[in-house]
């Protein structure tokens, strides 16, 4: 486990920049508009509901670093599963994590995903590169691709493996932008493409949270048999509004988050 969770975030950013490079680009196209740094509103990460690897032993990496269990969230369309933790230190992101329901999915994907699991040494687990170690297995592109006709996250995962799913960016926090409709037009201006999954804008002022994000890069990745190019990783943009007593919503939306998750979707 890491002592260190700014050094954490830096290990997770580098892992994630290398199979999203449109990332550093939009980090760049908003981070030149302020003297700081983009602060991260959040990060995101996925896992099956198996022991070994259950969204508490991801968890465990935050809790050892202060970070608190905050909400819970349910999909049931997509069988998952997830929630959310927070530091006291409200400068450090907030982590959303998700497991994916195996007893809810066909018994070739469960056989399947309890096999790749069965492959990670029990003590990478609590590894300190754990978070943003990959895949410690090897997956056929013809089994990536009968996975992805029943869950294109059980598809994404058995190809990317242990690694930050999303950087958030905190529209908030953006000196040029005033709102989430005008970070979306300068993303388009520049080219990227979004997630127009539930509209381009998911969720609005009255539950306290405004979220888009763009389409995943399409990335290289080493299948057992072949090398293939892929959804990798996307990036996200939030908004938050004060709730009654003034201080700034830090939950998410299940309504919302059911269509972020459609990022890593196939174009
Ligand atoms: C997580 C999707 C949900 C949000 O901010 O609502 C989410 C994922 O795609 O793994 O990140
Ligand atoms: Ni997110």
């Amino acid at each position: 486990m890491h002592t260190d969770v700014n050094a954490l975030f830096a290990n997770l950013w580098q892992d994630y920049v290398a199979v999203t490079p449109s990332a550093k680009k939009v980090h760049q196209l908003l981070g030149s508009s302020q003297q700081d740094d983009v602060i991260n509103d959040h990060i995101a990460l996925r896992t099956f509901n198996l022991e070994k690897v259950g969204l508490a032993k991801l968890a465990a990496h935050f809790l050892a670093l202060g970070y608190e269990e905050c909400g819970e969230y349910h999909f049931a369309a997509k069988k998952l599963y997830a929630k959310h933790f927070e530091h006291p230190d409200r400068n450090q992101p907030k982590v959303f994590i998700s497991e994916l329901l195996l007893d809810k999915c066909s018994a070739f994907l469960r056989d399947t995903i309890t096999e790749l699991v069965a492959q990670i040494p029990d003590e990478a687990v609590t590894a300190d590169n754990f978070l943003y170690s990959g895949t410690h297995w090897q997956v056929s592109q013809a089994t990536y691709e009968k996975l992805l006709a029943e869950s294109e996250y059980a598809a994404w995962v058995a190809a990317w493996g242990y690694r930050a799913n999303h950087f958030t960016v905190s529209v908030n926090e953006l000196a040029s932008f005033d709102s989430l409709e005008q970070v979306n037009t300068a993303l388009k201006h520049a080219g990227f493409l979004l997630n127009t999954s539930g509209g381009e804008i998911k969720g609005t002022p009255d539950v306290y949270l405004e979220q888009s994000s763009t389409l995943a890069d399409l990335h290289q990745v080493q299948f057992s048999d072949t090398v293939a190019t892929i959804p990798s990783c996307f990036y996200e943009f939030a908004r938050r509004y004060p709730l009654s007593c003034g201080m700034l919503y830090t939950g998410f939306v299940a309504a919302s988050a059911d269509k972020i998750f459609e990022s890593t979707n196939a174009r």
